[in-house]
């Protein structure tokens, strides 16, 4: 089933992935895109907030098919690299990715990522993934404490990026990405991901969701997507999720 079709476009809604999931549980198929030109209540990771001011970014997001528990955890990472790759081939702009899921310009912030699973009957049915990218934002179309570590691809380029050019070359990225990690396994994703990684090689403080955090040396991603993170006294730990501090 192609990405990307069919395609539901709005001017505004509360969140694409809310909208999607809402689909999903009306009958979408898998492939199902939503877009929307402004989000009032954008969705980022744990709870936060995605903020999307209207007109000049791009807000979607893809339903995609079920898949195991190992697919699930690559789907961040793969979108990860799908987005590096649509940025380049629109813009001839390098971004970086810190683990596991956002995109990065000279450190700063340009894209993220939201992948929800739908869980039914014991297994996983569905992932909505969630992508938002700062297109031709100026900064000030974000809260001051937002302006130090976020950036836009127009603060990189001189014109105006075309969002529907970018969101095609992103749905192709998506699409070639996810094909080629179903018929070859991780391996290939793995090795581009690290070689945009911002993340592995860097000395990192690793906030995990249940308030402690650690610091060592981001050694490299486990075959489910995990961080491997080597600390000072020479132990290894395996890290699912948390919030990446990259330290100097
Ligand atoms: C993410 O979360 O980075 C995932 C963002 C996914 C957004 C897309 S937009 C389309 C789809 N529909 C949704 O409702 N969501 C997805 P996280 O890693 O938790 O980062 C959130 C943090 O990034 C916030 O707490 C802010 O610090 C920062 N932030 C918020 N808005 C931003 C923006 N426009 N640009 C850069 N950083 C932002």
């Amino acid at each position: 089933m192609p990405l990307g079709h069919p395609v539901h476009r709005f001017e505004k809604v509360t969140s694409t992935n809310e909208i999607a999931l809402a689909l999903f549980h009306q009958g979408a198929s898998e492939g199902t895109l939503v877009v929307a030109d402004a989000q009032t209540r954008g969705r980022g990771r744990l709870g936060r907030t995605w903020v999307s001011p209207s007109g000049v970014n791009l807000y979607c997001s893809y339903i995609l098919r079920s898949g195991n528990v190992e697919w699930v955890s690559w789907v961040p990472l793969i979108a990860s690299l799908a987005v590096a790759c649509a940025i380049y081939a629109e813009t001839k702009v390098d971004t970086k990715i810190k683990w596991p899921n956002d995109l990065l310009i000279n450190g700063k912030k340009v894209a993220g990522v939201l992948a929800e699973t739908i869980s039914g009957n014991g297994t996983i049915q569905s992932v909505v993934l969630g992508i938002g990218i700062n297109v031709n934002m100026d900064k000030e179309d974000l809260p001051p404490s937002l302006h130090p570590t976020t950036t836009s691809l127009f603060e990189h380029v001189d014109y105006l990026i075309d969002r529907d050019k970018l969101l095609e070359s992103l749905t192709v990225a998506l699409g070639t990405q996810y094909q080629n990690f179903w018929a070859d396994g991780p391996s290939v994703v793995m090795s581009d991901y690290i070689r945009l990684s911002d993340t592995v090689g860097k000395r990192v403080v690793a906030y995990l969701p249940a308030g402690r955090l650690v610091e060592g040396w981001a050694d490299g991603i486990e075959l489910d997507g995990s961080l491997r993170l080597r600390r000072a006294q020479g132990d290894m730990l395996i890290i699912r999720s948390a919030d990446i501090l990259h330290l100097r």
